[in-house]
């Protein structure tokens, strides 16, 4: 039992290292065995794949790295996440439509992957999920709520230069008339709940998990 934890732990230090390495073909392999080991797909996510990113980011920040590094270590997390996904959807058991999320990252914000898992999760978890990509147009954020009638908007923003961009989109909800009938929520690494609180968002989360959690909360 404890040379298998060992083992797993190993695995995942393994996976963290060849995203910090930059080896994304290493991550992938990894990533795969992980799977075949019955490691779960979050704890691959939170303990594997995501303290490689922080990692990257870190020394990207310190200046030890640079842009290519980022885009290598993500191109391993994206190509793992792809594996990862269908796990995640079979784990969770389908349960009635909790709901309706359209899901983006902000104008002028590229940052995709967290963005996506939030929505891998949600849809897992029962809500019908429309994903709008990255740099979504503060308009199309609104015409999609229009169009579909979700009760749920989920915006992504991982720069201080963009995160200002979540206050445009509830702005712009309220100047269509439709912000009663929608839950904003938000999240992405320099968004906290003052910032919710602030822009007068309904809710903040800073995992997948955590935003199911409110999700379920706000609309459940
Ligand atoms: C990968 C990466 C990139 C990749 C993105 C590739 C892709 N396809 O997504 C690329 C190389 C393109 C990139 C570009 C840039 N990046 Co960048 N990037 C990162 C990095 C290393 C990891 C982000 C990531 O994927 N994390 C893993 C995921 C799982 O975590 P997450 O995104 O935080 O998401 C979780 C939560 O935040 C939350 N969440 C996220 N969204 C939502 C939404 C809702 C509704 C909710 C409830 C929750 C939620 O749940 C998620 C799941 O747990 C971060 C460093 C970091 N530690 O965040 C820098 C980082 C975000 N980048 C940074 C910078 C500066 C840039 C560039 C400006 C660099 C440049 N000079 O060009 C550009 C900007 C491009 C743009 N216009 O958007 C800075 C931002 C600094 C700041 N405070 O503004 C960071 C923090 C690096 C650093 N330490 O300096 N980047």
């Amino acid at each position: 039992m404890s040379e298998k934890l060992s083992n797993n732990g190993q695995l995942l230090s393994a996976i963290t290292n060849s995203i910090v390495e930059g080896e994304p073909d290493e991550t992938v392999d990894l990533t795969r065995q992980a799977i075949e080991a019955n490691i779960k797909p979050l704890t691959i996510i939170n303990e594997g794949l995501v303290p490689g990113m922080n990692i990257v980011g870190d020394k990207f920040q310190s200046g030890e790295y640079f842009l290519p590094h980022l885009i290598i270590a993500a191109s391993g997390m994206q190509r793992s996440m792809k594996l990862l996904e269908p796990e995640l959807q079979a784990r969770q058991q389908a349960v009635e439509r909790a709901g309706t999320l359209v899901i983006g990252s902000v104008a002028g914000d590229i940052h995709e992957i967290g963005k996506s898992l939030v929505g891998t999760m949600m849809s897992a978890s029962g809500f019908q999920v429309y994903d709008l990509g990255v740099d979504v147009p503060t308009e199309v954020f609104v015409a999609k709520i229009r169009e579909t009638g979700a009760n749920l908007l989920g915006l992504s923003a991982l720069l201080t230069t963009t995160m200002t961009v979540q206050r445009d989109v509830i702005e712009a909800l309220e100047e269509a008339g439709i912000r009663d009938q929608v839950k904003v929520i938000i999240g992405g690494a320099p968004v906290n709940q003052e910032w919710a609180d602030t822009i007068g968002a309904d809710g903040y989360a800073d995992d997948a998990v955590g935003a199911i959690e409110l999700a379920k909360q706000l609309v459940g």
